[in-house]
């Protein structure tokens, strides 16, 4: 068996122990990160995942899963986050109320550090409260939020709501995102910017960023403000 196999079996039996050497093992051997991510990894996790839906397995052998998926991912954190990006934004980033999904929400903390973000990880099962009281802490460019349960999409709009409620709205780019989230769904509840996955989420982050500065230093000047 190749060593990205191992890895992928040794995800779906949750070996967390094992997955820690196979992974640095792998790295060692000059397997790139992004390879070792996708298809030993994600693979074995996917692979569990439809188990999981066909009664095969049950939620004890796939937490035990997920655990070993968070402890490759850290491994592979220095090998896939670039240090010396420059600083484009601050973000939260957080799964929703009733949701303890949170492998995807690690890629995506992960991708949108890569490319120059400062994210601050408010966990999961956040509600609207934590999501913007942080976001106000911290002074955030942009709120990102994960969901992987149908019945939790709506705690994505509860905090679009807050928001409103608190009047702060506009002050936020809002990123939604998760597997059964889309882009009708995005616009239904008046999210900014949906993606399919953290790479592609990184990279429009980015984008809507550079906009935001540009349209800031437009009306700065406009008003004279700013030369
Ligand atoms: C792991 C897992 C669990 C683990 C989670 C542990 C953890 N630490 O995350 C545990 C065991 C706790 C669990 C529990 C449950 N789970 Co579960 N789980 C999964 C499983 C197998 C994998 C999820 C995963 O990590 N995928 C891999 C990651 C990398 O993908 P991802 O999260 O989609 O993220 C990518 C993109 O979506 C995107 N993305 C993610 N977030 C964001 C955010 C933004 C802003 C953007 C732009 C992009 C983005 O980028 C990521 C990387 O590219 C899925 C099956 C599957 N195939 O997905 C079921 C699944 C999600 N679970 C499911 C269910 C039903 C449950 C339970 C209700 C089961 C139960 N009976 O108790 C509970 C609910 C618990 C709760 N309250 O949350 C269903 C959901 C069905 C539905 N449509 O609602 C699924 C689909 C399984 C199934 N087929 O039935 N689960």
């Amino acid at each position: 068996m190749s060593l990205i196999q191992d890895i992928s079996e040794n995800i779906q039996l949750g070996k967390a122990k094992n997955i820690r050497h196979l992974v640095s093992k792998a790295l060692e051997e000059g397997i790139e990160p992004q390879k070792i991510l996708n298809e030993g990894l994600l693979t074995g996790m996917l692979a569990l995942g439809d188990k999981f839906k066909m009664d095969e397995v049950f939620v004890p052998e796939v937490l035990v899963a997920s655990r070993a998926m968070n402890v490759g991912l850290t491994l592979l954190e220095k090998h896939l986050v670039a240090e010396d990006e420059p600083f484009v934004g601050r973000v939260v980033l957080g799964t929703v109320r009733g949701d303890w999904h949170d492998i995807g929400k690690h890629m995506v903390s992960m991708m949108l550090r890569s490319v120059g973000f400062e994210v601050t990880d408010i966990g999961y099962d956040a509600d609207a409260d934590l999501f913007l009281d942080t976001a106000e802490e911290i002074h955030a460019d942009i709120i990102c939020m994960s969901a992987l349960l149908t019945t939790t999409m709506p705690s994505m709009e509860e905090v679009i709501r807050a928001m409103e409620q608190r009047g702060i709205r506009d002050k936020y780019i809002v990123m939604i995102g998760g597997a059964p989230v889309n882009a009708r769904f995005a616009k239904e509840i008046e999210a900014d910017i949906y993606t399919s996955d953290a790479v592609s989420c990184a990279q429009a982050a980015r984008k809507a960023m550079l906009e935001k500065r540009g349209k800031h230093e437009v009306h700065e000047s406009e008003n004279g403000t700013v030369q």
